[in-house]
């Protein structure tokens, strides 16, 4: 058995003008409590120092550079760093990060248990859009101020296991897990900040973000036999609402621990990294079961090509329908 006690720390909102010591005091409680039940490792959502700034759109770089980190641990997290060291509970959480060469991430990082940084991973699938659009009902302008990750999806062999990162949206690319999985991952720590609706559909609601969250997680984690802690920020900030589930996945795709709300929530759960072992030996074998040489297409091509031509049922494409 190989152990490790994970503490999933939802966050609840963050509004625009809190500052991000506010935050950090908000973590370091979360951090208190995880120690006191045991945890080793406290995992915490994506952007967690401040609100989901890409709501808002701003054109200053002064402005954006506002949301972003410079130092990891800085002066408003070192509190955090300091307090885990004491603790000896390793952390990961999401920040906006901006490099001496003036480049921003959405990054994620994820300390040992004395509070050294040893893993860094940098999102890699970016929603939403570069330029301001009044058609949404919100903005989502990741793709604006932050460039895709350029460190690929790596591991660590780290707290007695492998462990991975992804952040938010990559919960939803099954490329993203997978090239977790083959190198071996066997726990996939993942923060997020997804809005409770579609900008793009109103008839979206919560219900079917969290289904579709939900979907995303199990799936990932039993194909590729690995634990998953998904942990949100959640509520309403800055009048928009975000979804909460944040949850514990086994490697047999089964959700063993999820958030009841929508604030400040810890969920614990005793996670055995032997118990990815059975999947990764029978059924999920990649060695003896996977087929790389008809997968070629996945690297090869981005978006989708449907076949030429049409057959008797078929119907203008769907764009152009009114616009002839
Ligand atoms: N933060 C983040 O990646 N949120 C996205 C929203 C998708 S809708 C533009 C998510 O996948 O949850």
């Amino acid at each position: 058995m190989r152990e490790i006690v994970v503490g999933a720390a939802q966050m609840g909102p963050i509004q625009r003008d809190e500052p991000r010591e506010a935050a950090v005091a908000r973590m370091v409680g979360l951090l208190e409590r995880a120690a006191r039940e045991g945890c080793g490792l406290v995992v915490y959502p994506e952007l967690a120092l401040t609100t989901f700034f890409p709501r808002w759109t701003m054109t200053d770089d002064a402005e954006i550079d506002f949301w972003m980190e410079r130092e990891m641990p800085g002066a408003a997290t070192r509190p955090l760093f300091k307090r885990a060291r004491a603790l000896g509970v390793a952390i990961s959480f999401g920040y906006g990060e901006l490099t001496p060469e003036g480049r921003r991430f959405n990054t994620s990082i994820l300390t040992d248990r004395a509070a050294r940084i040893v893993g860094k991973y940098r999102k890699i699938h970016l929603p939403g859009h570069v330029e301001h659009d009044a058609a949404r009902a919100f903005q989502h302008l990741e793709k604006r101020y932050f460039e895709p990750g350029d460190l690929g999806f790596p591991v660590w062999r780290s707290l007695g296991g492998v462990m991975g990162m992804l952040i938010c949206n990559d919960r939803r690319w099954p490329e993203a897990w997978r090239v977790l999985g083959l190198q071996g991952v066997e726990m996939v720590l993942l923060g997020y900040n997804t809005p409770a609706t579609n900008s793009q559909r109103a008839a979206e609601g919560p219900e079917e973000r969290l289904f579709h969250h939900r979907l995303s997680i199990q799936a990932g984690a039993y194909q590729n036999a690995t634990w998953a802690v998904a942990v949100a920020k959640a509520g309403v900030e800055d009048g928009h609402p975000l979804i909460g589930g944040t949850a514990i996945v086994h490697p047999d795709g089964q959700i063993v621990a999820e958030a009841a709300g929508e604030g400040d929530e810890l969920i614990i759960h005793p996670c055995d990294l032997d118990a990815t072992v059975f999947g990764k030996r029978t059924i999920f074998d990649f060695a003896r079961h996977r087929r790389p040489e008809h997968y070629r297409m996945i690297v090869e091509r981005t978006g989708a090509v449907p076949p030429s031509g049409a057959d008797e049922h078929s119907h203008p494409a769907p764009e152009a329908v009114g616009t002839k």
